[in-house]
């Protein structure tokens, strides 16, 4: 079986994305095809040489006329609260499209982690033994997840943020860049971390802390 990968969203991490499939293709022995990807307006123009197709409202048309067997959001931003990525997964989802995971060549994963469908990995991520991964995750670039993590929905851990050992990130919480999570702290449901925040206990739902210690 073909897999025909449609990206939802076409700006800079998008761009990652197809980069990351790209890569997945000629090394991963999965017969994997990026077809292109969808945008807000349908005259985007190519990211690294794959095609905007046209809109998410095309989406149940270029199923068909595309072929397509999967999906991947591919906006990176979670502003409101990781609502946008969480709805375009829905609507491809209803759509008809199955959950496609990303996982780059070049990241490590122990064998007893969990990655849900839908989640990228990025380049250089680390992810270590019994961490559970849940459904459209960005773990971004050298980002690491240490021992026991537990990761939720449609949560982004930023390039370089260290999540040390049994760290529990509750659904569709931003970690910004090279912040560090220390060990066991719990991070609320939708709760933004500000880049280079160091976390040393435990964070609200929704609320956004940044510095050293974070609060
Ligand atoms: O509803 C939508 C929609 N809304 C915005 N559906 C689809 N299919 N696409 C949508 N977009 C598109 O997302 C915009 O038209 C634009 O092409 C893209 C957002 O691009 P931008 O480069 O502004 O952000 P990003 O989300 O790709 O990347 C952000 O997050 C990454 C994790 C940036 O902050 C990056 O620097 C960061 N690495």
């Amino acid at each position: 079986m073909t897999v025909r990968v449609v990206c939802i969203g076409g700006g800079g991490h998008a761009a990652v994305v197809i980069d990351s499939l790209q890569e997945m293709a000629r090394n991963s022995g999965v017969n994997l095809e990026v077809a292109g990807f969808t945008d807000a307006t349908d005259k985007a123009l190519p990211i690294l040489g794959v095609p905007c197709l046209g809109t998410d409202a095309d989406l149940r048309s270029l199923i068909s006329r595309e072929r397509l067997t999967h999906f991947i959001v591919a906006v990176g931003s979670i502003k409101g609260g990781g609502n946008l990525r969480a709805q375009l997964f829905s609507l491809a989802e209803a759509a008809g499209l199955v959950p496609f995971t990303v996982i780059h060549p070049s990241s490590i994963i122990a064998g007893s982690a969990r990655i849900a469908c839908g989640s990228v990995v990025m380049a250089g991520a680390v992810i270590q033994p019994r961490v559970q991964v849940g459904q459209n995750v960005i773990v971004n670039t050298r980002a690491s997840l240490d021992h026991d993590c537990c990761i939720g929905h449609h949560a982004h851990v930023a390039p370089g943020a260290i999540v040390l050992g049994g760290v529990v990130i509750d659904d569709s919480c931003h970690i910004g860049a090279g912040a560090i999570i220390l060990q066991n702290v719990r991070i609320g449901r939708g709760a933004t971390i500000a880049a280079g925040g160091t976390v040393v206990r435990d964070v609200a739902d929704g609320a956004v802390v940044k510095g050293t210690p974070a609060r």
